[in-house]
């Protein structure tokens, strides 16, 4: 039997501190990956800094039973660096195959073939499209590519778009290939802590008008057993010794149950799961006392803002008084830090909109002090949201090139959006940086919490009156945060 290799790229995205982050799986080419592997293929994973392309390049070219590459992608500088590597692969043999998926392809397939050099695209959930793809590429079928649900191509100048890949609905048909990396390059130590992160269900019930999810997973969650949830992690915890975990799912709780057992289940393997994502209408003050229990120490929220209309909108499902009578629950748990993520400058926003968010933040504040981690991010159009629509309509326009993707970044704030003026973006910028400063770390030593909580009354006042000129409180941490981050970052190297 002729042998076919198929190899997987995931180039790897700066995160929040500038730098790539290495340490998440890369979750989507193992899944796809396991499903080619147990379809006969020969698989390889190649989860790579951008520095790297030109190396793996040379590999895959060196390999002479190469079937296709495939490039798992999402929006943003991905985009940028997955089109120099398909366009360089390309330019040096113009009969390797370039499929791409994951996220972006999957929302805009006609753009992602307009560039030229990108075969096939993969749209929504891969295992099974891949797999009758690659049987289509190695003549191992007679089914044409236009029976294959969950394609995108051109042929003889025509888009041609499948029909749809219906989910699957047993997860547990689908697992991550371990086999593909190290896990052991994707444990974050921190102190005692050893953390993986992992995915135990797909998509979220909720339309919010922001996310991809309406889009991309129709509304529709998917999971796996608690069973096998636990029994991955229980191989990795063996592996690699981990001792804790973080799930990347889009929308962990949507089952309650199932989410506590897996966490009880784990603890009792010496695994707990210290930060959650909770929506702001799930939390209880017996579902926080199970959690708290379990181990849970920072629950992530969004609220998305104070702003009733905008939360109407974004179809958030919530009122600014249920976020503050959840700030009151969340209270009590004195242990519990809550990272409370709000959205300002959506396209209908006007100043006093956006002034009711920074007050709500503000009685957030009041009622629960020093142990919110507070974000307030800039409102980014993202392919395939509910609420696109209105943002194309204020004149915004998608990136015309791959290098410019490279600009769409919510964290570097570097995007163009007609409603919003450059000097605006630097002020809620500030404004972000300040309300990071309401935290007083629990971790910290008694002289730093001292510091903290000077420094957290200086931004409360500076929060509410509005004036932030000499911004020195936000140049200090700043400064402390580099110094942290070096002096982490040397450790590292020595160990
Ligand atoms: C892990 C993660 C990251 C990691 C990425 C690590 C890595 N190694 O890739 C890091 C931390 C770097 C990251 C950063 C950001 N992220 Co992020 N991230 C995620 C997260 C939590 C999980 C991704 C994942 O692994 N999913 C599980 C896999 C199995 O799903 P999948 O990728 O869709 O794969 C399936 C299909 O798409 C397809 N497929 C995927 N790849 C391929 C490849 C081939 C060849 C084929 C055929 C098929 C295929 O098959 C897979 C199995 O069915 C998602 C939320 C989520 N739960 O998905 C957000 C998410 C992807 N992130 C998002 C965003 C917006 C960001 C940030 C911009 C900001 C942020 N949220 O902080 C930054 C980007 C920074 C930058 N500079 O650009 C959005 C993306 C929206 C979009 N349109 O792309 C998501 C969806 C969160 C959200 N709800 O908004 N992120
Ligand atoms: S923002 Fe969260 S709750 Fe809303 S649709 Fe997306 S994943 Fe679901």
């Amino acid at each position: 039997m002729v042998r076919h290799t198929i190899h997987l790229v995931n180039i790897s995205v700066p995160f929040r501190s500038g730098i790539e982050d290495m340490t998440r799986p890369p979750s989507g080419i193992l899944y796809v990956g396991g499903s080619l592997k147990n379809h006969g293929y020969e698989v390889v994973a190649h989860h790579i800094r951008a520095s790297e392309i030109d190396e793996c390049i040379s590999v895959i070219l060196a390999d002479d039973s190469l079937l296709f590459v495939g490039f798992s992608l999402m929006t943003g500088i991905q985009v940028t660096y997955s089109a120099r590597m398909s366009s360089l692969l390309k330019a040096r043999n113009g009969n390797i195959v370039v499929v791409w998926g994951g996220i972006h392809p999957s929302l805009m397939p006609k753009e992602c073939l307009d560039l030229g050099f990108v075969d096939y695209v993969v749209i929504g959930e891969g295992e099974i499209t891949v797999a009758e793809l690659s049987d289509f590429l190695a003549q191992q079928s007679d089914r044409p590519a236009e029976m294959i649900p969950g394609l995108s191509f051109v042929r003889h100048g025509h888009w041609i778009l499948t029909q749809d890949r219906p989910f699957e609905k047993n997860l547990d048909n689908f697992r991550q290939d371990w086999g593909l990396v190290d896990p052991s390059k994707y444990v974050r130590p921190n102190g005692e802590e050893r953390t993986f992160c992992f995915i135990s269900s797909r998509g979220c019930p909720h339309d919010c008008g922001f996310c991809y999810n309406k889009k991309f997973n129709l509304r529709k969650w998917r999971c796996h057993s608690v069973t096998f949830t636990v029994d991955e992690l229980r191989k990795i915890n063996s592996q690699t010794g981990i001792n804790s975990v973080v799930f990347d799912d889009d929308n962990f709780f949507t089952d309650r149950k199932r989410g506590l057992e897996i966490l009880r289940r784990l603890k009792s393997l010496g695994i707990t799961c210290k930060w959650i994502n909770l929506r702001v209408d799930y939390i209880s003050e017996d579902f926080l006392r199970e959690l708290v229990g379990l181990g849970v120490e920072t629950i992530f929220m969004g609220w998305e803002s104070g702003n009733r209309k905008t939360l109407q909108k974004i179809s958030k499902g919530f009122s600014p008084e249920l976020i503050l009578e959840k700030t009151r629950i969340l209270s009590r748990f004195r242990k519990l830090t809550v990272d409370a993520s709000a959205i300002v400058g959506f396209p209908w926003e006007t100043e006093e909109d956006i002034r009711e968010t920074l007050q709500l933040m503000l009685e957030m504040f009041r009622i629960n002090p020093f142990r919110m981690n507070f974000t307030i991010g800039l409102y980014i159009p993202y392919p395939g949201s509910p609420i696109l629509e209105e943002a194309l309509e204020r004149g915004f326009r998608f990136p015309q090139d791959p290098e410019g993707w490279s600009k769409f970044d919510i964290l570097v704030g570097t995007m163009e959006l007609p409603w919003v003026t450059s000097e605006k973006v630097r002020l809620f910028s500030l404004i972000d940086k300040y309300s990071k400063l309401l935290l007083v770390s629990k971790k910290s030593t008694p002289l730093m919490k001292f510091v903290q909580y000077a420094i957290a009354l200086a931004a409360y006042g500076r929060l509410r009156t509005g004036i932030f000129v000499f911004p020195f409180e936000v140049w200090l941490t700043d400064l402390y945060q580099m110094r942290q981050l070096r002096r982490n970052q040397s450790l590292a190297g020595r160990g």
